[in-house]
């Protein structure tokens, strides 16, 4: 058993041309919005990459091989399937792999494939965390873990309010990830530009933020970087609306005991459907954003090493 991984010709032309290349998840298209919604959405941020002067490509593992760069077909296969298709973290990739089976990537296995194909930046709508409660329930995402380890830098909104955003800044602090803020001094949570959380550094354009990229990895310090970067203002939601529809959520998950890997995908599910079509369009409007800025830096960031 030896496994496989497909860079798309596209993708692994333009690494052997020192081209910018964003990396995208395949979680968020399976799990976190509904379809057909999903596979617009899919579609319409690797545009936004290519309009912006990168190259997209979207991370999955089809048919057990790890793909850097799927085909339109292929987005469509992971948004049809939904929440069929196996959600896959670190833990999961060898089952899929080893099977010969569709996996949908969360942020933190995007990022290890991501690395194994050579590419540094990874845009995508929210990371995972420390959630509310983990001091019992020791839910806390992989993804922070990934993020200690592995030297992609992720551009996303910020974290959600399912979870605790307090315990998971301490979390990044303890495991030396920096929380970069994108015009920003405080840590954006997904649906609204502000929290009770701040930033560790503010940097305002995306020629910025690849120095400290450059910096960091140059010294030899591995792992990633959250890049959080606010929803558009036009975009942002009522903090107390989506504040309750979050509330309701968390009790429905306790009620009906959601736990493990179901967790997230429940909780974005619930929010969604409790307000309505409005946290869809702004979730679908700030993963576009984040396509833009990932672009940009991962322009930025080829000029420096040409
Ligand atoms: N948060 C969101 N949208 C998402 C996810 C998180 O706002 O789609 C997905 C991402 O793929 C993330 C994963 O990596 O959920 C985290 O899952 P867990 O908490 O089980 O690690
Ligand atoms: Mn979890």
């Amino acid at each position: 058993m030896t496994y496989k991984l497909d860079i798309s010709p596209e993708v692994s032309t333009a690494l052997r041309n020192n081209q910018p290349v964003v990396a995208l998840e395949s979680t968020i298209i399976s799990h976190g919005m509904p379809w057909p919604e999903n596979a617009e959405t899919a579609k319409r941020v690797e545009q936004v990459v290519r309009d912006n002067g990168a190259v997209p490509a979207t991370i999955a593992v089809i048919d057990g091989r790890l793909k850097a760069g799927l085909s339109h077909d292929e987005i469509d296969v992971l948004a049809k399937a939904g929440l069929s298709v196996t959600k896959c973290s670190r833990r999961d990739l060898p089952y899929v792999v080893a099977t010969g089976q569709h996996g949908a990537t969360t942020v933190a296995a995007t990022m290890i494939i991501a690395a194994m194909a050579g590419i540094q930046i990874f845009a995508t709508g929210g990371i995972g965390g420390v959630h509310r409660g983990a001091q019992q329930s020791f839910d806390i995402s992989a993804d922070l873990q990934e993020l200690a380890h592995t030297s992609v830098a992720v551009v996303c909104a910020g974290a959600k309010s399912i979870l605790d955003l307090a315990l998971t800044r301490e979390y990044l602090e303890t495991q030396g990830v920096p929380v970069l803020g994108y015009q920003t001094n405080q840590l954006p949570a997904f649906y609204t530009r502000e929290s009770d959380q701040t930033v560790d550094y503010r940097l305002d354009d995306p020629k910025q933020v690849a120095d400290f990229l450059s910096a960091k990895w140059q010294m030899g310090l591995d792992g990633g970087v959250v890049i959080a970067n606010p929803i558009p203002e036009l975009y942002a939601m009522d903090k107390s609306l989506i504040d309750r529809a979050i509330q309701q959520a968390l009790v429905e998950a306790e009620q009906q005991h959601i736990f493990g890997k179901e967790s997230t995908p429940f909780l974005l599910k619930r929010v969604a459907e409790i307000t309505g079509g409005s946290s869809l369009e702004s979730n679908i409007q700030l993963v576009l954003n984040n396509a833009r800025l990932a672009a940009e830096i991962a322009g930025e960031l080829v000029l420096s090493k040409a």
